[in-house]
């Protein structure tokens, strides 16, 4: 392993996180989000990048600069999950390490949510746990990088 540090993608919309939808998405901010892998990776001696766009192109492009200095990527896409064919590609590209995060347990919702494109090229989900599953994701994730297949 060549870095110590992690990127944190959050998609779309997710930038309103605690100012609407509590019944959904909880009371927690992406501010709350980013602390929390920050502060889990900062244990096991990882730094973290931040990126949060409704743009997806601005999203490719911080997956595509992880291949030069990151060893994992957590992200949760938003609603790019469901339709992002160049996102999954993005991911599947740089060939890194990936825990795919959902706060909300998009299997209980709309059937329009139930298909990810970006599963199969996931190696961690963490679905419906609300903000701590972040946190789930990142340990898990590090487990991967550290070589721990099951993650
Ligand atoms: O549960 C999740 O984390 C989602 O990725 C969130 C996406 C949704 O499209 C996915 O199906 C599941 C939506 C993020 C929008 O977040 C908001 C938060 C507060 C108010 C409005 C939107």
């Amino acid at each position: 392993m060549s870095s110590h540090r992690i990127l944190l993608v959050n998609g779309p919309n997710l930038n309103l996180l605690g100012t609407r939808e509590p019944g959904i998405y909880g009371t927690g901010t992406l501010a709350d989000a980013e602390r929390l892998v920050e502060e889990t990776a900062g244990a096991h001696g990882f730094e973290v990048r931040a990126v949060q766009s409704n743009h997806e192109g601005v999203l490719l492009d911080a997956i595509h600069a992880a291949r030069e200095d990151c060893a994992g990527i957590v992200i949760n896409p938003g609603g790019l999950t469901h339709t992002s064919v160049v996102l999954r590609d993005a991911l599947s590209g740089v060939g890194l390490p990936v825990a795919e995060v959902h706060i909300s347990d998009v299997y209980a919702r709309e059937d329009f949510r139930h298909h990810s494109y970006v599963r199969d090229v996931a190696d961690v989900h963490v679905i419906g746990e609300g903000i701590p599953g972040y946190g789930v994701a990142v340990e898990r994730l590090i487990r991967v990088i550290a070589g721990h297949a099951d993650g």
